[in-house]
């Protein structure tokens, strides 16, 4: 079947009924933004000649994406939250705003109203026994280089199996979750475990989506950061601890080279304090 009915007067009378160019209410904004998508997938559904079969088989992946996270999910890995970040590195460009340290993704896991910790403290409730210990440490600098005191800085990041706390419900409420304001130097220090790697739930619509390109749903090992300071630009960002096989294969497009850091292992414990890591880790 090759039919192409799109162009002529009386689609595109129909689509603009559809998009409510023809009533006083509702927002213009909105019935422009809904003309050009429904008007686009119009075209598709042509130049495709997609099936009614073929048409309800999507309403039903996207039924099954509106359970849980699967949308937060399905937008990353088709790369709406790396586009998003694109532009708006290109308006940072635009504007003049250059230097610090590069913003990436957010992602749908993070969560709200994490235990606070002044400078230093720990991340981990202690429960993931194949968990092995990690400090991290880091300073917060202005653009110019100056420390940053009393800055907030929110990390949140995965459990030895790939799971985040509030969506993995065998962990405690905010594990791996922490708000620490840094030091008069701009500094903080927190124990935690080494995360591994996320991967899209294998049954998951999302993962569906995936197969369907050909694609696997896995994200190198992690670290998400949120940093705010009062007169400041909020960065969203996160580190890839180097040597993870999905580094720069990452499902979520979310790597940068600077944000790739290469971890230390410490084998003795007076070494962690000759670094300055005293805690308190409790
Ligand atoms: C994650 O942990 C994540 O950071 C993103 C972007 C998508 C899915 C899981
Ligand atoms: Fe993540």
């Amino acid at each position: 079947m090759t039919v192409k009915i799109f162009d002529t007067p009386e689609v595109q009378d129909f689509l603009k009924a559809v998009a409510g160019f023809d009533q006083d209410g509702g927002s213009e904004r909105a019935k422009q933004i809904l003309h050009r998508l429904v008007g686009d997938l119009f075209k598709l559904i042509d130049d495709f000649d997609v099936t009614p079969e073929e048409f309800w088989s999507a309403v039903s992946v996207l039924n099954a994406l509106g359970q849980g996270t699967q949308y937060g999910l399905l937008a990353p890995g088709l790369g709406f939250d790396h586009y998003l970040d694109m532009r708006m590195d290109a308006a940072d460009a635009e504007a003049g705003r250059t230097g610090g340290t590069p913003r990436t993704i957010e992602g749908p896991l993070y969560v709200a109203g994490a235990p606070e910790l002044q400078g230093s403290g720990r991340m981990d409730d202690g429960t993931d026994t194949d968990g092995e210990v990690m400090w991290l440490t880091g300073q917060v600098r202005d653009t110019d280089g100056n420390p940053v005191a009393g800055a907030r800085v929110e990390i949140w990041h995965a459990d030895s199996k790939g799971g985040y706390s509030f969506f993995d419900p065998s962990q405690s409420e905010y594990n791996l979750r922490r708000t620490i304001i840094t030091d008069a130097e701009g500094r903080y220090a927190v124990r935690s475990i080494i995360p591994s790697g996320y991967g899209c739930p294998p049954d998951s619509p999302t993962q569906q989506v995936l197969d369907l390109l050909g694609r696997h749903g896995q994200r190198p090992a992690h670290i998400h950061y949120f940093i705010s300071a009062p007169g400041h630009q909020h960065l969203t960002t996160q580190i890839n601890l180097a040597g993870d096989p999905y580094t720069f294969d990452d499902f979520a497009f979310a790597t940068r080279e600077e944000l790739v850091v290469p971890g230390q292992r410490i084998e003795d414990a007076a070494e962690a304090d000759k670094r300055g890591l005293e805690g308190p880790f409790t």
